[in-house]
């Protein structure tokens, strides 16, 4: 049997874990970018232009209206690679580096050039 006392720190331990995790203060401020194709062919993120400031911690909502798999990532800017399969949201977390204009892209081949990238103005707000 398990003790009472280790059940009781259980039951009070793991709801509070998942409140700390479910509304995370590291997310920063929300920021919501579309990723998909269009009927000619061009491949886009909207916006395809934002603005933050130096230093500040946002976290970006991808969604996929398309019909293939994208990627959104900035060797520049330091934002990681995150894979976001179609008709999904995919989050990415990032602080925003020095004053810049950094390039955010899908790295499949053929996406970039076919318009699948957003420019970060990073400026003092
Ligand atoms: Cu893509």
């Amino acid at each position: 049997m398990i003790p009472l006392r280790r059940l009781i720190a259980v039951v009070i331990a793991v709801p509070l874990l998942l409140a700390l995790a479910a509304c995370s203060p590291e997310e920063g401020r929300r920021i919501d970018v579309i990723a998909g194709e269009r009927t000619d062919g061009a491949m886009y993120f909207e916006p395809a232009e934002l603005t933050v400031a130096p230093g500040e911690r946002v976290t970006f909502y991808i969604r996929n209206d398309g019909t293939g798999d994208h990627e959104f990532e900035s060797d520049e800017a330091g934002i990681d690679e995150v894979v976001i399969p179609r008709q999904k949201t995919r989050k990415v977390s990032w602080t925003a580096p020095k004053s810049g204009d950094y390039p955010v892209y899908c790295d499949i081949t053929g996406h970039r050039a076919a318009g699948m990238e957003l420019t970060i103005h990073v400026a003092p707000q």
